[in-house]
């Protein structure tokens, strides 16, 4: 525990951190931080903690990645005692939960609830954040984390006669907290992402009709959602260790699963069907999963793609609607693969309609109805479930103001960069959590959220211990970052969608590949390997005008007594303004790319050994909770996690 000033426990608004958002992140990086000593104020523009699970209460949802593992791992204490109760957790579930880790954390204290951040503005004199809020005041910090959430910005779109519209009108992102009630009454939804996907089949039952306008269709999943038994739980819990460890190191994307071995078209015509059968009636995000080189290769997507469509086909009973729910436009999982429940069986329904906007987009939406190739589809009440200026939106929507005046906004007029996702040079001690450059919506978010938040409070620590005034990225290992990031994207199918990913959703948005593709597992090697040669790619200073104002001010963190500085070898000492250049950057290139590929292919390892890698937990047959399995005899753990015999 530092010995921290009372002002620096945060009187008279004065922070060593301040954290912007109480979602799944804000919260974990609060507690982290409580408990390094730090003070911390968050803000939070909702009333309550949870984030996206807090605005996202539209009918039906749910999380697509399974609940067992999309909770925080931090805390074995939590993951033992909290009872899910199903397969995949519904919204309301998952903010039940949030709302008990911010009890049983007592982290509501710290948490400053119906307030915005409106501006940050960096003091070069003071080394801190001048922080302004929506509800008039001003605070200032040494450091802010943007915990603003990559699907936290609803977005509006752009339709001639929107506000015209007599009914009410609902988006799935900003969903109402009463009850919504569509008895009777006839829904027009616009939007068949993830959000209209979950949402369609529940409103249906409910509405007396509903015409779903459909821009582009998407490929889903189904999620065979099913409750857990004690016994489920209590199997999945026994292996938590290897399921964290697994999903943290080894998995591209954050999950527990099998590692696939060979790709779509090593596999003849039967073998491969009866894998994708498999996945199909096992159901969920894995279904990609089955072969190594669907994100990779157009010919192996195909056969993917392909089967959905069949079973699209298979599954709606006119032909011209499964024809239009077909995509083929862009390769399967390149946008988000969806995953749903009887989202196909619901145009089978006699009170639903598919109206193709594609062809014919919509013109005008008139006081009740919505105007369309000519025909008005009369309606009483509008949802849109349109999605989200993702990954950048809410950062934008704050005045972020650097070094030199320079906002963040005009930094990133052409897309966002950043030095691992979780900096941008000019912005010092401005932190970002799942930011653009990292893996984040490409992977189960809460394993990549506690990674930068632990990657972050260690940061703080360090800068704590050595007495440090800032850390900032440098503008060339920015750019050799951002460069990587668009070279493994480059090297994958992922590109070859008009998605949110690729800013693609927002007319005017710069189109860049925003998260980073390489992996989870390689993308926490990198950022630990930075740490360990001393922020390498990062500018750290201990500017004299800083010690002077840790004397005379509180707004700097004071420097324990005892701390002793765990500078790195390479470091050139305690001068006033400390650098490392960044070197080594390029050679992770080649070995994330490598990664990409087939993982049985021999390629060097970043510990300098090399070899196959064999799978993780493979076992078709077995319950999804159970399937753990894994060759013990054949393997060897190096510092990356990768395996060999
Ligand atoms: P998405 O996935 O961005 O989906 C938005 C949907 O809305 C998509 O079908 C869009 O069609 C459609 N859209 C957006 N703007 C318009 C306009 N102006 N006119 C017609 N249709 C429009 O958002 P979601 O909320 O469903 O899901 C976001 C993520 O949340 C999801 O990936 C999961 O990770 C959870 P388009 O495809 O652009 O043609």
């Amino acid at each position: 525990m530092s010995a921290l000033s009372i002002s620096d426990r945060g009187e008279g608004r004065t922070y060593d951190v301040v954290v912007v958002g109480a979602g799944f992140a804000g919260m974990y990086m609060l507690y982290r931080l409580r408990g390094l000593g730090f003070s911390v104020r968050v803000y939070e523009q909702g009333s309550g903690v949870g984030g996206t699970w807090y605005w996202n209460r539209y009918p039906g949802a749910r999380c697509d990645v399974e609940s067992m593992q999309y909770s925080y791992s931090f805390s074995d204490e939590l993951q033992q005692e909290w009872d899910w109760t199903e397969r995949y957790a519904s919204q309301p579930e998952i903010l039940r939960y949030a709302n008990h880790v911010a009890d049983r954390f007592n982290l509501r204290p710290h948490i400053q609830f119906d307030t915005a951040v409106q501006a940050c503005a960096f003091d070069e004199d003071a080394n801190s954040w001048s922080v302004t809020t929506s509800d008039g005041g001003t605070a200032t910090a040494k450091f802010v984390v943007l915990a603003t959430g990559c699907l936290s910005n609803a977005r509006k779109p752009d339709i001639r006669g929107l506000d015209r519209f007599k009914g009410p009108v609902y988006h799935t992102g900003n969903w109402p907290h009463e009850e919504v009630n569509f008895t009777g009454l006839r829904v027009g939804i616009i939007g068949t992402g993830s959000s209209g996907i979950q949402s369609v089949p529940v409103i249906a039952e409910q509405a007396k009709h509903l015409t779903v306008f459909q821009r582009t269709p998407n490929y889903s999943i189904p999620a065979r959602n099913a409750p857990l038994s004690g016994e489920d739980r209590a199997a999945f819990r026994k292996i938590y260790p290897e399921v964290r460890r697994f999903a943290r190191e080894e998995a591209k994307n954050g999950i527990y699963t099998e590692v696939p071995d060979r790709g779509a078209l090593d596999d003849g015509d039967n073998e491969r069907r009866c894998k994708y059968e498999a996945r199909w009636a096992r159901g969920g995000l894995t279904f990609m999963s089955v072969y190594n080189n669907l994100a990779l290769d157009k010919g192996a997507n195909d056969t993917a793609a392909d089967f959905v469509r069949e079973k699209i086909a298979e599954t709606v009973e006119d032909r011209a609607t499964a024809k239009l729910l077909q995509p083929t436009s862009y390769p399967i999982g390149t946008k988000r693969i969806c995953i749903d429940t009887d989202y196909f069986e619901t145009f089978n329904r006699p009170n639903v309609t598919l109206v193709d906007i594609k062809t014919n987009p919509i013109e005008e939406i008139l006081p009740h109805a919505v105007r369309t190739g000519g025909k008005d589809y009369e309606i009483d009440a509008l949802v849109l479930a349109t999605g989200f200026d993702a990954m950048t939106g809410s950062v934008a929507k704050i005045d972020i103001r650097g070094r030199d005046g320079l906002t963040l906004n005009r930094k990133w007029a052409e897309g966002p960069k950043t030095y691992l996702g979780l900096m941008s040079a000019g912005f010092p001690n401005l932190f970002i959590i799942t930011g653009p450059g990292s893996p984040s919506v490409l992977s189960n978010m809460i394993v990549s959220i506690e990674q930068h938040v632990d990657w972050i409070a260690d940061c703080l620590s360090f800068m704590r211990d050595g007495g440090l005034g800032t850390i900032e990225a440098e503008p060339t290992a920015e750019e050799k970052w951002v460069a990587h990031v668009n070279e493994v994207a480059y090297t994958t199918l992922y590109p070859q969608a008009n998605s949110w990913y690729m800013g693609a959703n927002i007319p005017g948005k710069p189109r860049v590949f925003m998260p980073y593709i390489g992996g989870v597992g390689p993308y926490r090697q990198i950022c630990n390997e930075v740490a360990a040669k001393g922020y390498q790619g990062f500018a750290l200073t201990t500017p004299e005008r800083a010690r002077a104002a840790a004397v005379s001010g509180p707004r700097l963190l004071s420097r324990p007594a005892s701390a002793r500085m765990r500078r790195p070898a390479t470091s050139p000492g305690n001068t006033d303004k400390v650098r490392w250049t960044i070197s080594t950057i390029a050679p992770w290139s080649a070995w994330a790319i490598a990664s990409l590929a087939q993982p049985e292919t021999r390629r060097d390892h970043p510990c300098g050994s090399s070899g196959p890698r064999t799978c993780g937990p493979s076992d078709d047959s077995a319950p999804y909770v159970r399937a753990s399995r894994r060759d013990s005899t054949t393997r060897h753990e190096c510092r990356s996690g990768y395996l060999r015999p």
